[in-house]
């Protein structure tokens, strides 16, 4: 029997995706529950499962289509009768309910810890809001987020065009009433809005001057193209360079490497800027705070969350480290190697990409000398890092060789002044040449 596959529901408010990866061709006979196509949403990548097993005898997509939830995906030969079907639904089901009660039980999830495994994927977790009106966790796709909510207040916030898993819940566990779905419309319609992009200027015909190759935009260089150009039209950005003599530092991390790898993580300069910056932002209030010019007021944050830049094969990611000030460097090591980890292979949540109030670039792994990174919106100061060498540095009256780490430190002059950022970068070096300065 030959049937439709098409695009099923992804997400709530979320009625279609880009399609990054086709992950079958015409001719394989593919199982059940294979994956087919990935597509892409603002938040995530996500596979798409084949709902039935069988022979693939057409494709009607293409990679960079955008397509719609409902659009026939590819069209498959298949054995299975609707009896079969009808079972399989139904075990779905109740595997189903079985996964959220497993999930109910993770306590992690209400810190907003990535409970991904194999077990429990976007597919399998997924509910039907039609099983039941009870209080029931149900699963946003695009954000890899358990919402607690019941399918009427679901429902009611999809009919004001809210996405779910934004409203903050008051009831027991975090609960989503419509109350919290009301209080999160007002917020989002008094919400300042980004900046418009101007328009985007025509690009000429190049291929008047040769062969060219079209490739459409992935989402996430789609969401860093815009979030930079909001970033660089509303934040009058200064850069400060430094360069701190890391030679003992480095010393100490080579020496304590061994211990931190057998607790789980790379003790990296990154981990240890990541400790350093949660001092320096103690120190500078100022750095961990937003700009809010609506209200022409400030907003000093009494936590410290640091974004951390990953370079992935899909491009730009920003992992925030939560309350970084909080954990030990041991600590702050393995949770950075996890997220850069999960980065790569774009299994973070999107818990783990908010809340950040700084930024660290290192691109020292790579090389280069200088950069001037660029703040992220909603944030006032991002410190670049470039790789560390050897140099001959004068002290007491000679030359003599030294690591020198080249920083560099970007920050919004709306809040910041010159001698802000001086005062900062110049810290951050000193302490990084002397950290027991910390103990004073
Ligand atoms: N100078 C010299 N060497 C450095 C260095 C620096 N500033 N930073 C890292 N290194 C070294 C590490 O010590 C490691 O060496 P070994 O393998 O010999 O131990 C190697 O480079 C690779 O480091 P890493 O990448 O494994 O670890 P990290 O914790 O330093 O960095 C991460 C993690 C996620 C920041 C990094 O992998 C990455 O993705 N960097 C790119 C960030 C980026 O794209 N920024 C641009 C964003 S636009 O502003």
């Amino acid at each position: 029997m030959k049937q439709e596959i098409k695009l099923p529901e992804i997400a709530d408010n979320v009625v279609s995706g880009f399609l990054s990866r086709i992950l079958v061709k015409v001719g394989d006979v593919i199982e059940k529950d294979q994956s087919i196509i990935e597509i892409e949403t603002d938040k995530a990548a996500t596979d798409i499962p084949s709902p039935i097993g069988g022979k693939i005898i057409d494709i009607k997509v293409h990679t960079g289509d955008e397509v719609r939830v409902g659009e026939t995906l590819m069209t498959i030969e298949s054995e299975e009768n609707e009896k079969n079907e009808k079972k399989v639904k139904n075990e779905k089901n109740e595997k189903n309910v079985k996964n959220v009660e497993n999930v109910k039980s993770v306590k992690s999830v209400k810190n907003g810890e990535n409970w991904e495994n194999g077990e429990n994927d976007l597919n399998s977790l997924y509910v039907s809001p039609v099983l039941h009106d009870s209080p029931v966790l149900y699963v946003s796709h695009s954000l890899h987020v358990l919402v607690p909510a019941s399918p009427s207040v679901r429902r009611f916030a999809r009919e004001l065009g809210l996405d779910i898993s934004r409203v903050k819940g008051t009831g027991v566990g975090g609960r989503i009433s419509d109350d919290d779905v009301k209080a999160h419309a007002k917020e989002v319609i008094q919400a300042p809005k980004i900046a418009e992009f101007a328009g985007y200027a025509e690009v000429p015909d190049f291929s008047k001057w040769g062969p060219v190759d079209f490739q459409p935009m992935s989402r996430i260089r789609t969401i860093t193209a815009e979030s930079t150009v909001n970033s660089w039209q509303t934040i009058p950005q200064v850069v400060q360079f430094g360069k701190a003599d890391i030679t003992e530092i480095e010393k100490f991390r080579l020496m304590s490497k061994e211990a931190v790898e057998k607790a789980g993580g790379k003790l990296t300069m990154t981990a240890i800027l990541l400790k350093l910056s949660a001092m320096a932002l103690k120190q500078f209030p100022k750095f961990n705070a937003s700009v809010d010019m609506k209200n022409k007021q400030i907003v000093y944050k009494n936590y410290i969350n640091i974004g951390v830049a990953v370079d992935t094969e899909q491009g730009l990611l920003v992992p925030v480290v939560q309350d970084v000030d909080k954990k030990s460097l041991t600590q702050l090591s393995v949770e950075l190697s996890g997220i850069a980890e999960r980065a790569r292979k774009r299994k973070l949540t999107s818990e783990e990409m908010q809340g950040g109030n700084f930024t660290i670039s290192n691109l020292g792994g790579i090389g280069g000398t200088s950069f001037t990174p660029i703040v992220y919106p909603n944030q006032v100061a991002i410190l670049g890092v470039s790789k560390s060498t050897i140099e001959p540095v004068y002290m007491d009256g000679q030359f003599v060789p030294r690591n020198m780490l080249p920083l560099s430190l970007s920050y919004d002059h709306r809040l910041i002044d010159g001698a802000d950022g001086a005062r900062f970068l110049v810290w951050m070096c000193k302490v990084l040449e002397q950290p027991f300065l910390t103990w004073l």
